[in-house]
């Protein structure tokens, strides 16, 4: 085996289809500001130490791109690495990025293969643009750097690179879910992505479903790779390279969020939130508008829960919060019609003076206002069809500083592996069995709530962000991999029985 080039040695050079850098135009022009997700925060102390790139696009049109340039080298000095853009034309970006990566990719590896548009043009563009962010990589970095490719938007990097005869050692991480075998040979491409996986040294799925998806993949379609299992990993090989699979679920900034969560101004508007909303508990989702994320069925669920339990009628309010995206395509904007239709009902068949049973925001908020709603509603209800991982579980708990909290948490988001014993977990498909499981949410004691919410704290704190970003690392670097045992022991469906609750 030939890929033996250690990862210590060199710089870190992170790849993702977007650049976290956000790019806004004022009156004097164009200005950058940092990004702030839990991905970037982790990952620039390391780019700082180490040395670094971060190559990606810059989000704004290829006619910009001498801007964007000048703009970026400004950036690159404050944030002590190196930005580099990859321009996109605008026809790039309408096949490769909504057409392949958003009508393809993303429905079908959340099982969603009658969601997609298998358009040939979108692969040809997919194949294009991969090979463009190749050229760039290439030409940025040098013989020891480990590049670590992120998300379904750029699969083909690792083959482009090999095929130009690079032999750095390469990772790639995938944000989402991977699918089973049955799923994944609907794809017209699909011995050109998997062949393409393959010419990684290291994978990182969020969940041990999706590594074995992916194995089961590799078997069927590819049964000449010899698999073996070993440390944890599936090693695979490849032309003439070893490959290994590991599992290293996602995480946030627990720090960050319990700091934010604990400020004044957080704990003024949870306060705010609840003075508004007196004698009752608060149920909230918060979802941006994607058919993955099970709004409407989850809409249904709180209906029922309403009919059967008049009880609950007046003494639960769920705050459903819907971050716009995409409405101009018409797939999302049927959804936001169907979400709307739904909460129309539902306010329109339970509203009384004095109480609307659902309030609907359609909106981003600041973050200040997101931990208002985390730290003071006593029930999250996360439940998407499928999650690669699904952070806002994990901010939620978080940001829970009371502990008096209840998660119900999908059991098809991957969260729900590291989450099943203290979750109520259901199947967000099961309309009757997510209303019982709010139901049994709304009745829980407080002890219940406080032991549950202590131990999913504890767990969410001992593996964040910093650690995921620690563990792939070492694993590319020693190939040695972290043991995690709390994602390891989960295999749905569960077993509600477990919970010693009824739902
Ligand atoms: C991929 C995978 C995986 C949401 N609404 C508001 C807001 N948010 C923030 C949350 C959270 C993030 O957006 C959404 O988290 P997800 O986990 O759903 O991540 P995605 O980026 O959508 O998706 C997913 C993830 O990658 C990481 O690997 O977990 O499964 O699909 O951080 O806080 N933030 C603010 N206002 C909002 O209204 N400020």
């Amino acid at each position: 085996m030939n890929n033996e080039a250690s990862t210590t040695r060199g710089r870190l050079v992170i790849v993702s289809n977007r650049l976290p850098v956000v790019f806004e135009r004022g009156e004097e022009g164009l200005r950058t500001r940092p990004g702030s997700g839990g991905l970037v925060t982790a990952l620039a102390p390391v780019l700082r130490d180490r040395g670094g790139i971060w190559i990606g696009w810059s989000g704004l049109p290829a006619d910009e791109q001498e801007e964007v340039e000048h703009l970026l080298d400004g950036s690159s000095a404050s944030a002590g690495y190196a930005l580099r853009s990859v321009p996109l034309t605008a026809e790039e970006l309408e096949l490769y990025y909504y057409g392949f990566a958003n009508e393809i990719l993303w429905p079908l590896f959340h099982d969603l293969q009658s969601h997609c548009n298998f358009d040939p043009a979108y692969w040809a563009s997919y194949r294009e643009v991969n090979r463009k962010f190749a050229q760039h990589i290439a030409e940025a970095v040098a013989e020891e750097d480990f590049i670590w490719v992120h998300d379904y938007h750029l699969m083909l990097t690792g083959a482009e690179l090999r095929e130009r005869g690079l032999g750095n050692p390469l990772g790639f991480f995938l944000h989402i879910p991977f699918p089973p075998p049955d799923i994944f040979i609907k794809l017209p491409w699909r011995f050109n992505v998997l062949n393409a996986l393959l010419d990684f040294d290291l994978l990182g799925f969020q969940t041990m479903r999706d590594k074995r998806n992916f194995v089961q993949c590799v078997r069927m379609l590819l049964p000449e790779i010899p698999v073996r299992a070993e440390g944890g990993f599936h090693v695979m090989q490849h032309h003439g390279r070893e490959l290994r699979a590991g599992v290293f679920p996602i995480s946030i900034d627990v720090r960050e969020f319990r700091r934010l969560a604990a400020s004044d101004e957080v704990s003024e508007s949870a306060w705010y939130i609840h003075e508004a909303l007196p004698d009752r508990q608060i149920v909230l989702g918060v979802d941006r508008l994607d058919y993955t994320k099970g709004i409407p069925y989850r809409l249904e669920a709180f209906r029922m829960l309403l009919r059967r339990h008049p009880d609950m009628r007046g003494r639960i309010t769920l705050v459903q919060v819907v971050v716009p995206s995409r409405t101009d395509i018409p797939e999302y904007f049927d959804l936001k019609t169907k979400i709307e239709r739904l909460v129309g009902e539902i306010n329109g068949e339970f509203t009384t003076s004095g109480w609307v049973p659902i309030h609907y925001l359609f909106r981003h908020l600041t973050r200040g206002e997101l931990l208002g709603y985390y730290r003071t509603a006593e029930i999250a209800l996360v439940t998407p069809i499928k999650d690669g991982m699904n952070l806002v579980a994990k901010e939620y708990i978080t940001c829970n500083l009371e502990g008096n909290g209840v998660l119900i948490l999908s059991e098809f988001a991957g969260a729900a592996a590291q989450l099943h014993r203290d979750a109520l977990l259901v199947n967000p498909y099961d309309i009757e069995g997510t209303a019982e499981a709010l139901h049994v949410a709304f009745m829980m004691d407080h002890d219940e709530r406080r032991r549950r919410m202590r131990r999913m704290r504890a767990n969410v704190r001992r593996y964040d962000i910093y650690r995921w970003v620690e563990s792939f690392l070492d694993a590319a670097a020693s190939r040695h991999l972290h043991d995690f045992p709390m994602v390891s022991e989960y295999i749905p469906p569960y077993d509600t029985t477990e919970l010693g609750v009824s739902i």
